[in-house]
């Protein structure tokens, strides 16, 4: 099966002006994409809705985060449900700096899928593990424990409504990209841990992305491996070499 190549621009707090994000929807909108690769991008919130009426219709736009409940007393929160009402497919779950900075544990950003899903969402959820843990060799058992309380909670068809970005937290935004090699050997552990946890249907179709410093220069190489399906890109989404990301494979 041919799992169809992912790009993803994980814009976080990032740009702070519609000006600039203007800007960036006319980069992308004036440019040659591969029409065989799913392109979505996740403006921070507040954009969410002006950048889905200026960007281009073959990209999709995506929240990064929601929470768990549909409406409610919850000060600060994003609803599953108003997302989908607004008509944005896609919602980031378990970002490290999420996990990290805001104390999301495997078990609530498993709800957070559950509650998406329910809502129809598309999911890209983040898995990683720090520098910490890959050097003490605790990188599959650290992913799979991630990736376990998601199985837990989604059935079997749901699958495909997610993308697991697998992105080691050492490389997130350090300039330090997992090598090609480092790539590919986590995805391929991540495939076998769906076919066993899961199904091998499943493993076969769902899509296994990296995000960790990805940019112009080191696309291309990451793109040969065979079980990395596409890119989570961060700073390089904000710039015109994003354009060159989401071509990594033509
Ligand atoms: C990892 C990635 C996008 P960057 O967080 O999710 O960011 O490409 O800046 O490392």
């Amino acid at each position: 099966m041919t799992r169809q190549f992912f790009v993803g621009g994980n814009f976080k707090m990032n740009p702070s002006s519609l000006e600039a994000k203007k800007a960036l929807c006319t980069i992308l909108n004036d440019a040659d994409l591969d029409q065989n690769t799913e392109v979505v991008i996740a403006p921070p919130a507040l954009y969410l809705l002006p950048t889905q009426e200026l960007i281009r219709k073959d990209i999709k736009v995506s929240a990064q985060n929601c929470y768990v409940k549909t409406s409610g007393a919850y000060t600060g929160e994003i609803s599953p449900a108003a997302l989908k009402d607004a008509g944005i497919p896609y919602v980031i779950l378990g970002h490290s700096e999420r996990r990290t900075i805001f104390g999301e544990s495997s078990e609530f950003v498993a709800e957070k899928t559950r509650a998406a899903l329910d809502q129809g969402l598309s999911v890209i959820l983040c898995v990683g593990e720090t520098l910490e843990q890959r050097e003490a060799n605790q990188t599959s058992e650290v992913v799979e424990g991630q990736l376990k309380e998601v199985v837990k909670v989604v059935k079997e068809e749901e699958w495909s409504k997610i993308v697991i970005a697998y992105e080691p937290v050492w490389a997130i935004g350090t300039g330090r990209t997992a090598t090609s090699a480092q790539a590919q050997e986590t995805h391929a552990e991540i495939r076998k841990y769906l076919a066993s946890a899961v199904s091998s249907a499943v493993a076969e179709a769902t899509r296994i992305i990296y995000g960790g410093s990805v940019n112009k220069g080191n696309c291309r190489e990451l793109a040969t491996q065979p079980d990395v399906d596409g890119f989570l890109v961060g700073g390089a989404s904000l710039k015109a070499e994003f354009i060159e990301i989401i071509n990594a494979k033509r």
